[in-house]
């Protein structure tokens, strides 16, 4: 009791220090001579849940249960759950693992397809609580939740809809009510959850029913309001229409819900790209694994770093979040291999990304909202994704100059929107000042949260200027980042 009143005055005075910081930032910011107003946000904007995800960029995905032991991708539905004995289970190991390569959460499988459930669920007895692991006295959720806690990380669960065990599936009202009951546990027993997966797989043999996901969603937005709800059809984060971990070249935060549906066929090229324009802010999630499947396989190996690379370019690069499958292996532990290659992406990331060789540029503006230093050109350089260069609304072109005083020698551009107030670019161009002109160096679409540009080699040069050709409404750019990727194709001689 004591400690937890502790904790609870610890956080109250936080908070007043965190206000007191904040009131001090507007007083600045209401400084008279500087009354340019900031852009109106550009229909729609994220949630503040959506922008949380969003600048995650890496959460991992845990793929854990009955297959494990049965060396199987979709479990039938009739395995014994005295099959599912990890030794040694220890998602303290996902957490450290996760945490310290840049993974902000872990959204684990709590039920798969096959309907075991790694909670010792009140509905079913096809759970933890029927195996002899720990007397039944096992939960790999609370287990999860704890660690992920103690190691500043956020929990997510996927809870599939289609279960091969569940005697009621098939019948609408009955396996609904089931349903909800086991995400109500999931909902209320393990403290704050921060994503909840519904995926739209369903066997072809499966019976004919109707999931009542309008009952599924609303109870998530009743028992956990920060979650955010991945679907095919969001709302809040949609499947990217893919299980490769690309996202579109061109990747909008935007479609339109009312033309999808959960496991819906023939919409992935929509997911894949979104659409421009469209009425629902619903970014895209790249999920893929690390091994080829999705549960541990003994005979699989990891995929290499220079292919997580360029996973990591196709997901975080284009506007997408990367949620990396890593599979443990029936220990209940993630295998050495995958610790070194999850090592070897984190280090490789921190290597490329560590630092902007674009820092230190001075920095020219076609215009300024209002010529007001605080929209400003230096903001891309600042590191901080809230401010933002704004060009004026009445100006003809949008470009930012970059000059720098030592020549720069980079392979990787990258360009960030400040997508809490929508996302505007649609086309833009990159160039570098070489042998005496302008040279495109690369060109794009959509940028939204993060685009990054990796170029087929390296670029040395004293000058850079960007140019955003199409925009849906007056281009804002927070970041601008030019940095050199040793792993790139074509980066050494
Ligand atoms: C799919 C499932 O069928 C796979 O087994 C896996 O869970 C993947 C993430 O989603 O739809």
């Amino acid at each position: 009791m004591r400690r937890s009143h502790r904790i609870v005055r610890h956080g109250a005075a936080t908070a007043l220090f965190v206000l007191a910081l904040a009131s001090a930032a507007d007083v600045r910011a209401q400084d008279p001579s500087d009354p340019v107003t900031p852009p109106r946000p550009f229909l729609p904007i994220p949630t503040a849940a959506q922008l949380d995800w969003q600048r995650d960029e890496l959460r991992l995905f845990v793929h854990f249960g009955v297959n494990t032991f049965s060396d199987r991708e979709w479990g039938t539905g009739s395995e014994d759950p005295a099959s599912f004995v990890p030794r040694d289970l220890d998602p303290a190991q996902w957490a450290r693992v996760a945490a310290r390569n840049g993974f902000r959460a872990i959204v684990l499988t709590a039920k798969h397809h096959d309907g075991f459930a790694l909670w010792p669920t009140r509905y079913s007895r096809h759970s933890v609580a029927s195996s002899p692991w720990l007397d039944g006295r096992g939960d790999v959720v609370e287990s999860l939740a704890l660690a992920v806690r103690a190691h500043g990380l956020k929990l997510g669960l996927y809870l599939s809809p289609w279960d091969r065990h569940e005697p009621s599936y098939g019948d609408g009202e009955a396996y609904n009510a089931f349903y909800l009951g086991q995400l109500r546990e999931l909902l209320t027993h393990y403290g704050r959850v921060h994503e909840v997966w519904f995926d739209g797989a369903k066997g072809e043999d499966a019976r004919d029913m109707e999931y009542d996901f309008a009952a599924y969603w609303a109870t998530v937005r009743q028992l956990q309001p920060e979650a955010v709800i991945f679907s095919d059809a969001g709302p809040d984060v949609r499947w990217i229409g893919n299980e490769a971990g690309f996202a579109g070249e061109t990747n909008w935060s935007t479609y339109d819900r009312s033309k999808v549906g959960v496991g819906m066929h023939g919409i992935q090229a929509y997911l894949n790209t979104g659409e421009r324009g469209a009425p629902d802010w619903t970014p895209g999630e790249c999920d893929v694994s690390i091994r080829p499947g999705w549960f541990y396989h003994p005979q699989e190996r990891p995929k290499t770093l220079a292919r997580l690379l360029e996973i990591y370019y196709g997901s975080v690069g284009r506007n997408c979040l990367l949620l990396l499958n890593v599979p443990p292996n029936p220990a209940g532990r993630f295998d050495e291999a995958d610790v070194a290659a999850l090592d070897s992406l984190g280090a490789a990331v921190r290597t490329v990304f560590g630092r902007n060789l674009a820092e230190g540029a001075t920095v020219e503006a076609s215009s300024v909202r209002g010529a007001s230093p605080r929209f400003g050109g230096d903001a891309t350089l600042d590191a901080d994704p809230d401010t933002f260069w704004a060009s004026d609304p009445g100006a003809e072109g949008h470009a930012l100059t970059y000059r720098f005083a030592e020549p720069v020698r980079f392979n990787v551009v990258r360009l960030q929107e400040p997508v809490h107030l929508g996302q505007r670019v649609a086309a833009y161009r990159v160039e570098a000042w070489v042998d005496g002109s302008w040279r495109e160096i690369a060109r794009g679409t959509t940028v939204g949260h993060k685009k990054l540009d990796r170029l087929p080699g390296p670029v040395t040069t004293t000058a850079m200027r960007v140019t955003v050709d199409d925009a849906l409404e007056t281009p804002l750019l927070s970041e601008f980042g030019l940095h050199f990727d040793p792993w790139a194709p074509g980066a050494t001689p």
